[in-house]
C-alpha cells in the first residue's frame, strides 16, 4: 500500500491522539491570543486556552459557522497580519460574501504534503502525468491537487476545467495517466469521448483523483467502466483547507483524515451533541496547524460517520465514510457550491421583491444540470414586456457571474409550480446521488 509520508500517516492511535492535545492546546492558545472573533467567544462562555486539558474538553469550546466567516469578511478571522499571508482563496458565501481564507508560507507548504498524501495513496507516483481539470480560479480544488501532485514530482498539466474537445486531445496526446475533476466532469468526458469516437481504452489513463462534490459508489461504476481507470475519492473544504482534508487508501473503505492536522467531531446536527464513532451526523473540523485562518470546531454542514478502526492498508488515521447529504440545503453542482439564500438574492428585482422560484438539479446526458423556474406574478412587471424581457436575461447573466454555473431560468405562470401542503420545496434534487 503506497504511503507518502510514513512517520505521520503510520501512528498509531495513542499516538495521534497525544500529538492532536499538544495541537489542540497551541492553535486554542493562539486563536485566543491573535483572533479577536475567538477571544470573545471563549469569554462569552467562560473559558481560558487552560481549560483545554483533554481532547475530550473541546467540547466545552464554541462552534464556528459559516455565519461567523461571514461577520468577519474579509480578514477578520486571520490569525496573522496580512503581510504574513502569502495566499488567498474563497469560496462563495450563503448570502451574497465569499469566504475569504488566507495562506501563509507554511500553510501552503502542509497543504501541498497534505494532498501530496491523499494523491499518493490513490496511487499517483513520479511517473504519473497528472491532468488537472478543476477550475484554476479563486476556488481551492486546482491549486491544492496541482501542489500535491508537483510534491510527488509528477507531471502536472495545468487544463482547468472546461474546452473538452481539448481535455481529450491533450489526454491522448500527451499521456495522460492520472484526471484530477469533480465526478461530474470526469462523466462528462467520457461522454464526450464516446461521441467523437475517441476508445478511452486506447489511452494512457489509469487513476481518477475525484471530489470537489458528492458522488456515490454507482457513479464510481460508471466512471471506471467508461474511462478504464480506478477512480478514487477525495473530501475536503475550502474553509478548513481546499482539498487535502481526507481521501481513500487502495482499501476504499472510508477516506483516512489526515488527523494530525485535523481533529474531527460528529455531532447531531439538530441537538449538537457529540455523536460516537460509527453514528451519521455532522462533521465538526478543527484546524491543529493552520497559521494564517485557523477554525475551532467549524461546523462543515457534511453529513457523515467516523471509524477509527485499524484500516488493512496500515493507517490509524480515521476514516470518514464518503460524504452524500449535507445538514444544511447546500447542493452542489459540478463543483460550486449553491446556496438557496444567495440564489434568492439574485433573483430579487431591482425594486426588491422576490418572486416564488423552485431550483431544479437533473442530470441529463450524465451533465448535471439547473434550472431555475419563476413565478411571474403582477408586480413582476406582467405588464411590462420590454421589463420582463430585460430581468429574465439580466438574471441569467447574473446567476452566471456570481454562481459560476449557467443556470436556465424559466419564466411560468402563477402557481405553476407545485405545492406541498401550500408552501414550494426550493430545491428539487432529482440526480439519483443525493438521495440522503
Ligand atoms: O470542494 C474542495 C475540494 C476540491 C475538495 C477538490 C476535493 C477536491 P468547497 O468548494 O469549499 O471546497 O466545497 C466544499 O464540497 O463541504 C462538501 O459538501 C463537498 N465535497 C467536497 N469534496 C467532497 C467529496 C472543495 N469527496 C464542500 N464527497 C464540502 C462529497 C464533497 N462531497
Amino acid at each position: 500500500m503506497p504511503i507518502f509520508d510514513k512517520d505521520a500517516e503510520l501512528m498509531k492511535r495513542g499516538e495521534i491522539r497525544q500529538l492532536q492535545l499538544e495541537r489542540l492546546q497551541a492553535i486554542v492558545f493562539r486563536c485566543h491570543k491573535s483572533v479577536s472573533f475567538y477571544r470573545k467567544k471563549f469569554e462569552n462562555a467562560a473559558l481560558t486556552p487552560d481549560d483545554i486539558q483533554s481532547l475530550d474538553d473541546i467540547s466545552r469550546l464554541p462552534f464556528t459557522t459559516k455565519a461567523d466567516l461571514r461577520d468577519s469578511y474579509p480578514y477578520g478571522m486571520f490569525a496573522v497580519p496580512l503581510r504574513e499571508i502569502v495566499r488567498i482563496h474563497s469560496s462563495s458565501g450563503a448570502t451574497g460574501l465569499p469566504t475569504v481564507v488566507g495562506y501563509t508560507r507554511n500553510d501552503l507548504k502542509n497543504w501541498s504534503v497534505l494532498c501530496a498524501r491523499i494523491m499518493f495513496a490513490a496511487g499517483v507516483t513520479a511517473d504519473d502525468v497528472v491532468q488537472i481539470a478543476f477550475d484554476y480560479g479563486i476556488f481551492t480544488g486546482a491549486f491544492g491537487i496541482h501542489q500535491g501532485a508537483e510534491r510527488i514530482g509528477a507531471s502536472v498539466i495545468p487544463t482547468s476545467v472546461g474546452n473538452t474537445d481539448r481535455q481529450i486531445k491533450i489526454i491522448q496526446d500527451y499521456k495522460t495517466t492520472a484526471l484530477a475533476c469533480t465526478p461530474a466532469y470526469a462523466l462528462g468526458l467520457a461522454e464526450k469521448m464516446a461521441e467523437s469516437g475517441v476508445d478511452p481504452n486506447t489511452t494512457s489513463l489509469k487513476i481518477g483523483l475525484f471530489g470537489g462534490e458528492p458522488w456515490s459508489e454507482s457513479t464510481r461504476a460508471k466512471i471506471e467502466d467508461k474511462l478504464f481507470i480506478r477512480a478514487m475519492d477525495n473530501y475536503g473544504i475550502s474553509e478548513v483547507l481546499g482539498p487535502g482534508v481526507a481521501g481513500e487508501c487502495e482499501a476504499r473503505s472510508g477516506l483516512h483524515i489526515n488527523e494530525d492536522h485535523f481533529y474531527a467531531e460528529i455531532i447531531n446536527p439538530d441537538t449538537l451533541e457529540k455523536l460516537p464513532d460509527g453514528v451519521e451526523g455532522e462533521l465538526v473540523l478543527t484546524t491543529l496547524t493552520k497559521e494564517g485562518f485557523p477554525l475551532i470546531r467549524y461546523r462543515t454542514g457534511d453529513i457523515t460517520k467516523l471509524n477509527t478502526e485499524k484500516c488493512s492498508c496500515g493507517r490509524e488515521l480515521a476514516r470518514m465514510s464518503r460524504v452524500f447529504c449535507r445538514a444544511d440545503d447546500t447542493i452542489i453542482v459540478r463543483g460550486i457550491n449553491i446556496y438557496p439564500a444567495r440564489v434568492e438574492s439574485l433573483i430579487k428585482t431591482p425594486e426588491g421583491i422576490l418572486p416564488e422560484y423552485q431550483i431544479i438539479v437533473e442530470n441529463v446526458d450524465s451533465q448535471d444540470q439547473v434550472q431555475l423556474l419563476i413565478e411571474v406574478t403582477e408586480e413582476l412587471f406582467l405588464d411590462e414586456m420590454r421589463r420582463l424581457r430585460e430581468y429574465h436575461l439580466n438574471l441569467e447573466k447574473t446567476l452566471k457571474a456570481s454562481l459560476g454555473l449557467a443556470i436556465k431560468a424559466k419564466l411560468v405562470e402563477p402557481k405553476a409550480i407545485p405545492r406541498e401542503g401550500g408552501s414550494i420545496k426550493r430545491i428539487v434534487d432529482r440526480r439519483s446521488n443525493n438521495s440522503c
